[in-house]
């Protein structure tokens, strides 16, 4: 509706998290940094065996995740809303689900759902709260062994599981703002049914064009970029602290805080200048802690904004 439209379009600048067992490893395996690719796809960039990498659910246990501090980081940061991982490609589900034990409170030590908290601690700081959720589970052939380029197409049971699991997501969690679908090979008509089920359970929720065939609410730019004019299809611009993960890389070599706070901010003003949301990513670490790096370029981020009134 025009009125999604127009409070999702007042949200302008949000955080991304992503989180899941992969930040457990940090980008290195078996003593190696894993350099061919995003952090959070290292099953598949290191490669990883299914057996090895379900067990390191066995030791998942992020004691420094504090979904309140981070809700005030965003506020802090002048973010309007926090989009979380529910699922990325692995598979691992920050939810308790019914549909897979693989998920952080049934294959792990912590037994917690981070949707849950999140999503609660986003809206006791009065910002919206939204999911990602990727169509490629590598469970599934056909979306192995790695990125979303290979995957040829999603088999029937595949679809039926997503669909109990955005179920679950949908109604389990209150209002979401938006369902940030990443890619996956989805028929025409998976596609449409898919953006049917999200309106059937919340017909406010803006759904991003990576759900594919056309059916979408917003647009999303290819990662980390952003058009050098003014669109007036509603879009957004996801990107990540350091173009070369989202999940979080021990090894990163940052630079310094004064750089990117001022590369970070010029992408803001012109991703929101012309029409877009821009939509920063923080990637915390396997024991749930932002890094310190990315805590305060967003700190000084939202300094900046709330000198010129905006945050
Ligand atoms: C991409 C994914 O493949 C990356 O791992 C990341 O989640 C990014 C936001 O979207 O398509």
């Amino acid at each position: 509706s025009q009125e999604a439209f127009r409070q999702w379009h007042g949200d302008k600048y949000s955080m991304f998290i992503h989180f899941g067992l992969y930040s457990q490893l940090g980008g290195v395996w078996q003593g190696k940094q894993v350099k061919n690719g995003y952090s959070e796809q290292i099953q598949a960039f290191a490669p990883i065996s299914k057996k090895d990498y379900e067990k390191i659910a066995g030791q998942f246990n992020p004691t420094q995740f504090n979904a309140d501090s981070i809700a005030v980081l965003a506020k802090k940061a002048g973010m309007h809303s926090i989009i979380l991982t529910s699922k990325h490609h692995d598979g691992f589900c920050l939810f308790k689900t019914a549909t897979t034990s693989f998920n952080s409170y049934d294959a792990t030590p912590c037994k917690r759902d981070f949707v849950k908290e999140m999503s609660e601690a986003a809206r006791r700081h009065g910002l919206r709260f939204g999911l990602y959720y990727s169509l490629i589970d590598w469970h599934y052939p056909y979306a192995s062994p790695m990125s979303p380029h290979n995957a040829d197409f999603i088999t029937e049971a595949h679809h039926a599981f997503s669909k109990a699991q955005l179920k679950e997501l949908l109604t389990n969690y209150g209002k979401i703002s938006e369902l940030w679908f990443d890619m996956g090979a989805n028929t025409p008509a998976q596609s449409k049914e898919l953006y049917e089920l999200v309106h059937h359970y919340q017909p406010d929720c803006m759904v991003s064009g990576r759900l594919g065939n056309d059916q979408y609410d917003f647009c999303v730019m290819a990662d980390n970029d952003y058009p050098d004019k003014t669109l007036h299809a509603p879009w957004q611009s996801a990107a990540s602290m350091f173009n070369e993960t989202w999940g979080y890389r021990a090894w990163q070599d940052r630079g310094s805080i004064e750089s990117k706070v001022r590369e970070k901010t010029r992408s803001l003003i012109n991703v929101v200048s012309r029409g877009g949301n821009y939509l920063l990513n923080i990637g915390p670490k396997g024991n749930g802690a932002v890094v310190d790096f990315e805590k305060e370029v967003l700190e000084q981020m939202g300094d900046w904004l709330s000198r010129y009134g905006y945050a």
